[in-house]
């Protein structure tokens, strides 16, 4: 990152490498706060239900090369301020539910909370994109106290089911470049995939509506 910046002296690149690392660690600090809302969200609702809407929160800080290499496609210059004026996804957390109507629930009950501003959201669920990726992405604001302000900081906030996840991580792994051979074909294999999981999360929703529903006639 540093030699696509311009520096006039040490100096200068000392000063970037604070504003950096102090961007780094404001980010961090929110992902801590929505980690929080959503693990207290997760122990009262489990409390209440016998089932966890949650089965995993994973989290991460958007690498140095990731930023520059998306600041330059985006053609936006390469400084602190033009990462939080036009990054989204620095701060990324991924949350995975076991069926899909608590991904609903769980975004649903975050942004109730009042010190949670919804920027964006895009529902790859209800319309998935061309190659079958599914899964429910909110962008939020959330307030950060530090020792002589508080700073809104974004957070890009990803939830998608056990079987979605599975489906993303495996296709995300394979980093496949449609220019190969086989593209065609393969575009078309993975989508069917997609699409048989899609169709596999709808199934075990409605067993466990079925199963819900018969343990409930056994107590009358
Ligand atoms: P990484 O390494 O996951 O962070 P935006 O600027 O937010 O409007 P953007 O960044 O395209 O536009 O947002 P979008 O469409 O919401 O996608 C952002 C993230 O979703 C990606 O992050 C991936 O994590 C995931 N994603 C989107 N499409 C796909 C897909 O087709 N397959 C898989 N496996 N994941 C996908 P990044 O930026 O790729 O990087």
């Amino acid at each position: 990152m540093l030699k696509d910046l311009i520096f006039e002296n040490t100096d200068d690149i000392l000063s970037y490498l604070t504003n950096f690392s102090d961007l780094m660690m404001q980010y961090n600090s929110a992902i801590r706060e929505i980690k929080t809302k959503l693990e207290i969200l997760n122990d009262e609702l489990s409390l209440r239900s016998m089932q966890s809407p949650i089965s995993s929160i994973q989290s991460r800080l958007k690498k140095p090369i990731s930023i520059l290499e998306k600041l330059k496609r985006m053609h936006k210059e390469i400084n602190v301020k033009s990462i939080v004026d036009n990054l989204n996804d620095v701060a990324g957390i991924r949350i995975i539910c076991p069926f899909i109507d608590d991904i609903y629930k769980v975004s649903e009950m975050l942004l109730k909370q009042d010190d949670i501003t919804l920027i964006k959201i895009k529902d790859y669920i209800k319309n998935p994109k061309p190659n079958g990726y599914r899964s429910y992405h909110i962008i939020v604001e959330v307030p950060v106290f530090f020792s002589n302000r508080k700073k809104p900081m974004r957070v890009e906030i990803q939830i998608r089911t056990v079987a979605m996840d599975f489906w993303a991580s495996l296709e995300h792994e394979l980093e496949y470049k449609s220019n190969c051979e086989e593209s065609e074909s393969i575009v078309a294999e993975l989508k069917e995939c997609a699409d048989t999981i899609a169709d596999t999360d709808i199934r075990m929703l409605n067993i466990r509506d079925r199963i819900k529903k018969s343990r409930e006639l056994d107590f009358k």
